[in-house]
């Protein structure tokens, strides 16, 4: 069976990003794989999230997995925190994972900062939440953007070592699936930043909610360079923004990036950037007005993730059961 596990924070300025590196993708596969979809609140929290906005937020992300075409009554859409034995399987794995390991995630130094005494003991242990989020299903395959490939290694790390440490094949070994032409989006103000909800300019990113008016603002502000489009993808040496708005429009477009480029390329940005926002208006607009919709009717959002919930814990109980009992938890009666 090849099933699929995957997340997204709900941590408020859901973008372009997010929708093309992972959303879409995980609408794409609902044919070919049994899937499993979850708004990760747990993992939200390992900084701060104010508790309104949490709520609000963990709706925003489920509206737009439902608004992006998953069909919540063939495939699983629930919100992490309502599941426990994803923390149980999680203290489970901390006590598996390396130190050394986790020293070596780039994510929690990029979040962390300078400030890394003062980050929570819960951004570190990250990446083992999401290893026990992955293995709770046994999930064979998960759709990622190309930032989350180390902690994918970091989760197939984790399962090797218990399958050998209890001497038995407990979890399988997990592969991401990283496709389309937008695995990478890059801020619109800076073409060598990954395009994040965290980034203070709103200008950086275009969310789900962007009307067309702010599209058109955000892509004619975005950054470029004087020189007109190039020819070939040998042309983006050193000019990461024009490689960015390219990969957008490929992606968008559904197209090959060259094809993009035989079309477009030697021409000026202006010229490029009304074809892109008129590309963006019309592949985004309708995501974002069902979004909008499907935000105004919480009770229907709820309704899906209290039943996704439900089958998901049916799930992973007999799972974590198996896993206790290879770890030597007695169960007395
Ligand atoms: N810029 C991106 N390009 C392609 N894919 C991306 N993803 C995130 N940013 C890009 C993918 O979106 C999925 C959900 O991400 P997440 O919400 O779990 O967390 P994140 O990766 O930390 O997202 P952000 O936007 O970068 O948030 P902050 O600013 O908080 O760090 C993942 O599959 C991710 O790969």
């Amino acid at each position: 069976m090849k099933r699929i596990f995957s997340g997204v924070q709900p941590t408020g300025n859901l973008h372009l990003g997010n929708y093309l590196g992972a959303i879409r993708n995980f609408a794409r596969l609902q044919d070919e794989y049994e899937c499993i979809y979850c708004v990760v609140d747990m993992h939200a929290i390992t900084v701060w999230q104010e508790p309104a906005e949490l709520e609000a937020n963990t709706r925003e992300v489920t509206a737009t997995f439902l608004a992006a075409g998953i069909d919540p009554t063939r495939h699983i859409i629930f919100n992490q925190s309502q599941v426990p034995a994803h923390a149980e399987l999680a203290w489970i794995f901390n006590c598996v994972a390396r130190l050394g390991w986790l020293n070596r995630m780039t994510q929690f130094k990029e979040k962390a900062g300078k400030h890394r005494e003062n980050a929570s003991a819960g951004l570190y242990v990250y990446p083992v939440l999401m290893a026990a989020d992955i293995m709770l299903y046994k999930a064979t395959h998960v759709p990622v953007g190309e930032d989350q490939k180390q902690h994918l290694e970091l989760t197939r790390d984790v399962a090797q070592k218990f399958n050998n440490d209890f001497g038995r094949e407990v979890f399988p070994i997990v592969e991401p699936l990283i496709f389309g032409e937008a695995t990478r989006v890059m801020s619109l103000r800076d073409g060598t930043k990954k395009m994040s909800k965290s980034d203070p300019s709103d200008y950086s990113r275009i969310t789900m909610t962007d009307g067309p008016d702010e599209i058109a603002q955000k892509i004619r502000k975005a950054k470029t360079d004087p020189q007109p489009l190039p020819e070939s993808v040998e042309g983006f040496e050193g000019r990461p923004e024009a490689a960015n708005l390219i990969t957008i429009y490929a992606s968008l477009a559904d197209m090959e990036t060259e094809a993009v480029l035989a079309e477009h390329g030697g021409r000026q940005f202006s010229e490029f950037k009304a074809a892109l926002t008129d590309l963006a208006v019309e592949k985004m607009g309708p995501v974002g007005q069902e979004m909008q919709r499907l935000m105004s009717d919480p009770g229907h959002v709820d309704a899906v993730l209290k039943d996704g919930a439900e089958r998901a814990d049916a799930l992973a109980r007999p799972i974590l059961r198996e896993v206790y009992e290879a770890v030597g938890f007695l169960n007395a009666r």
